[in-house]
């Protein structure tokens, strides 16, 4: 069994620096020679961990490959955002043990978990159990997982989801703004950060530091980005620059809620 120290090392991370990026790389879209620069740029630029996954296209052979691509280029965590039970890798060091809560197919909420979960064990993988609402636009992940995205303006039933997933044991909730789509918006994510003490994760369309350090300022714990990575002509300077302004909206945030 392999040593369980991610969840520790990510609460660590944000109880130091007040809020974390990862950088997500999508092996249908992102071949493992890129993968490794991309890894290494944004280790540079001050990442935390690699995320691994993609709604469509991802084979546990591919992201075998990427994942022993970006272990080998970086020595942060490298973490599994699988979109199905058959993208697990041995080789990674955690896995979101995701359940899409506002999916409507059961197979997306406990079906593919419980295909999962067998692998998961044999291959000593550490779960970080994580429940995954989708809103906004909901991008590809909505689509292929029969999911109802919430608007963005469904307030209290954003805030409603995210309590759920905290009262069901979630240790970290994931308010998904969909892949290339528009940001989740910062007042919606202070609702969610006045409602839940369960860190919070927050991904899909974030492009522009100021996107990041509003997000950050508002409560978010950790920031996930994929495009930008995967579009940027140069990714230390485009991550470097998310990762200066989050912190600076994690402080600001730090500042405004001192007693
Ligand atoms: C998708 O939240 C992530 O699951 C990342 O979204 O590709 O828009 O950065 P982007």
């Amino acid at each position: 069994m392999k040593k369980r120290w991610v969840r520790e090392y990510i609460l660590e991370r944000i109880r130091e620096r007040g809020a974390i990026h990862m950088t997500l790389l999508d092996p249908d879209k992102t071949p493992p020679e890129q993968a490794s620069k991309i890894a290494r740029e944004a280790f540079a630029a001050g990442t935390s961990a690699i995320m691994v996954g993609g709604s469509t296209g991802v084979s546990e052979g591919m992201t075998d490959e990427l994942v022993l691509a970006v272990k080998k280029a970086v020595d942060i965590p490298v973490i599994l955002f699988p979109g199905t039970p058959t993208a697990l890798s041995k080789y990674a060091d955690a896995v979101w043990f995701l359940s899409v809560l506002n999916s409507q197919n059961p197979y997306f909420i406990v079906g593919a978990q419980v295909q999962g979960a067998p692998i998961v064990k044999r291959y000593g993988l550490e779960t970080l159990s994580l429940g995954y609402i989708l809103m906004g636009s909901g991008g590809a992940a909505s689509l292929v997982s029969y999911a109802r995205p919430l608007p963005f303006d469904a307030t209290e039933v954003v805030v409603a989801y995210a309590l759920a997933a905290e009262y069901m044991g979630f240790n970290f909730v994931y308010l998904e703004g969909g892949s290339g789509g528009h940001p989740v918006p910062p007042a919606l994510v202070r609702m969610v950060r006045e409602n839940v003490t369960i860190p919070i994760i927050v991904g899909g369309g974030i492009r522009e530091p100021e996107t990041a350090r509003e997000l950050a300022k508002a409560g978010a714990d950790i920031l996930v980005t994929g495009t930008i990575v995967e579009e940027s002509e140069n990714v230390q300077e485009k991550v470097r620059e998310i990762v200066k302004a989050m912190e600076e909206g994690a402080r600001a945030r730090r500042l405004r809620d001192a007693p």
